[in-house]
């Protein structure tokens, strides 16, 4: 069962670095829909595009799956035969609970694409040949030093044709519009029931861990990672999703 996120409820003595530990896991699915606007509409989405793109016998993966939402939608649309998704994350209480979910998935439904969930660190992975890579809303929490030795070694597991789908909150080059779309993140928090307490705690416990760059940083590092062609396809406030082509 899913809680109801109350993490960051009560005044902290210490706000602590954010991590993906056993409290965070037990209520992830609440957490992630009411802070990251868009969050259904683009895993969902993803679902459609790896179908579009995964091309048979060929291997998808989920970078930072955490409980495997994209990989259970990748699940529902992919049809090419002979697929396997591959959903790697580092919390061991996320990837137990993945494994959890996705039986649950194997019992409700025949049939569909089979998944290793492997528990590691997505920059030290030896990537196989691949046409469909995920990482949903993980790189901005990679180390900006590691972030394009990662998509590089994307890129070159890619098969011809092959597809990154890169998720991100961004940060905005102008001022005025970062203080506008962060005003407007703050109001769908306290939209979907965050108090001022909890949005400013949950901030000040993610600010060092968690680093967003600009659409145009993406881009750039995409193309200097090899990748011949990227664009974004969904933006929701100070959050977007892109689709770089090998
Ligand atoms: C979704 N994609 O619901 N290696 C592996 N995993 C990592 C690493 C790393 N180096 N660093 C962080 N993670 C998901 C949501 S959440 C996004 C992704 C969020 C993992 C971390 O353990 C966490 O599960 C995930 O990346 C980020 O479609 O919480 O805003």
């Amino acid at each position: 069962m899913t809680e109801i996120d109350k993490l960051f409820a009560k005044p902290l003595t210490q706000v602590s670095d954010f991590v993906f530990d056993d409290d965070v896991v037990r209520v992830f699915p609440d957490m992630i829909k009411r802070s990251v606007p868009g969050y259904p509409t683009i895993v969902e989405t993803i679902g459609l595009i790896a179908g579009q793109y995964a091309q048979s016998d060929s291997l998808i993966y989920d970078l930072g799956c955490s409980l495997g939402a994209a990989t259970q939608s990748m699940r529902r649309h992919v049809r090419a035969a002979g697929c396997r998704i591959i959903a790697v994350d580092s919390s061991a209480p996320m990837v137990e609970r993945c494994q959890e979910y996705l039986r649950a998935q194997d019992a409700m439904v025949e049939e569909l694409t089979p998944v290793d969930v492997v528990q590691g660190d997505i920059t030290q992975l030896e990537l196989q040949p691949c046409s469909v890579v995920v990482l949903n809303f993980t790189l901005q929490f990679i180390a900006p030093s590691q972030r394009l030795g990662l998509l590089t070694a994307i890129h070159q597991a890619l098969l011809p044709g092959g597809l990154l789908i890169l998720s991100e909150k961004l940060a905005f080059a102008d001022p005025q519009t970062q203080q506008s779309l962060e005003a407007m993140h703050y109001v769908f928090k306290r939209a979907n029931g965050y108090s001022e307490l909890e949005i400013a705690q949950k901030r000040s416990a993610i600010e060092k861990v968690m680093l967003p760059d600009t659409l145009q940083a993406h881009q750039d590092r995409l193309a200097n990672a090899g990748f011949s062609h990227s664009h974004s396809w969904f933006q929701s406030l100070n959050f977007c999703s892109i689709m770089a082509h090998k």
